[in-house]
């Protein structure tokens, strides 16, 4: 998709920014929406082929006169209050910004006849709540259990069926435990490989909830970002939902273990009770991403390294 115009929203945040530095070196055009809640100005690059808005995406007049003057060709959808803790203090509050403005851009689409190439709704593996079954495929069982699940599911649905039923091009991918560069590692609920180099750095101590047996699908950024436009790219893709992970979960323990060896350092650790609701497994199955043509770049170690030399060096 060389020279298109493209639309992202969060795109201050951790996967919005390498998202659109990744979509500027390809030549493309970039617009951000980014209140800065959680997203930072220097995650993004110095560029003429950006232009940043801080704004939050339920100004609704702005967002109109944004889409209607831009007419994007593609929009990536990634900005929303990530923090499922959050969404379970303000459930409202949250809903406005993870769900309502969501559909607001898909109607201003639909009652001005604007057709990106492709609208993608960024949605999580949240949405599988904590249903025992693994891997998750995009048939599990959908199992919100929190305001942010709920939302991310029912934004997903509308986004897919604004597809279906108005002509629009569109798709949905659920994030597993994304991490990498840029991740913002300010809240207790940022994401545990952000938090434990943090730690690793800073050598205080790290608060491991649970035996550490748990174990996640850690997916390296760079590799969303790959399946992003992957599935931006892929007419096939209309109307679809796709799991985004590597397809292999990792114990938290053998992690730490791991990134012990890539640092040199050894984390401190001590333990706590396990997290209130804190799912014991989750791993996905890529195959319907893979029929994409899509494959992970970054094993677990690899990612690591990667996020761990780019840290030495910021
Ligand atoms: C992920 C998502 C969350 C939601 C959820 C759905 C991230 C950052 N969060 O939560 O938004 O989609 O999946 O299931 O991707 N841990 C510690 N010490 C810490 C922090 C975490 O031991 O200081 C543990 C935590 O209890 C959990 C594991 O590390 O067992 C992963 O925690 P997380 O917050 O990175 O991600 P998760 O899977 O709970």
């Amino acid at each position: 998709c060389l020279a298109d115009n493209i639309l992202v929203t969060g795109g201050a945040g951790f996967i919005g920014s390498t998202l659109v530095r990744d979509l500027i070196e390809k030549g493309n055009t970039v617009t951000v929406v980014d209140d800065l809640s959680m997203g930072r100005l220097s995650n993004l690059p110095e560029s003429d082929q950006l232009t940043f808005y801080q704004k939050s995406i339920i100004d609704r007049k702005f967002m109109d006169d944004l889409l209607i003057k831009h007419q994007f060709d593609y929009i990536y959808l990634l900005a929303a209050v990530a923090s499922v803790a959050d969404t379970i203090e303000r459930p409202e509050v949250t809903h406005q910004i993870n769900q309502d403005a969501n559909l607001w851009i898909m109607e201003t689409l639909r009652r001005n006849q604007l057709r990106p190439k492709k609208v993608i709704f960024t949605s999580s593996a949240a949405v599988y709540g904590d249903d025992p079954d693994q891997p998750k495929s995009e048939h599990s069982r959908i199992v919100p259990l929190s305001p942010y699940a709920i939302d991310k599911f029912a934004s997903e649905r509308f986004v897919i069926d604004y597809g279906q039923l108005y002509g629009l091009n569109t798709a949905a991918t659920r994030f597993f435990n994304v991490y990498g560069p840029r991740q913002n590692p300010s809240s207790p609920y940022s994401g545990v490989l952000s938090l434990i180099t943090q730690r690793l750095q800073d050598g205080q101590l790290f608060t491991l909830f649970g035996d550490g047996t748990q174990s996640r699908d850690f997916v390296y950024v760079g590799d969303v970002v790959s399946a992003l436009q992957l599935i931006a790219d892929t007419p096939d893709s209309n109307g679809q939902v796709y799991n985004v992970a590597t397809g292999h979960s990792v114990s938290l323990i053998e992690t730490i273990r791991i990134f012990e060896k890539i640092s040199g350092d050894k984390l401190k650790i001590e333990f706590a009770e396990q997290r209130l609701g804190d799912i014991k497994r989750s791993e996905a199955d890529i195959s319907k991403l893979q029929s994409l043509g899509f494959e992970p770049k970054f094993d677990l170690e690899t990612g690591l390294r990667r996020y761990w030399e780019f840290n030495q060096n910021h």
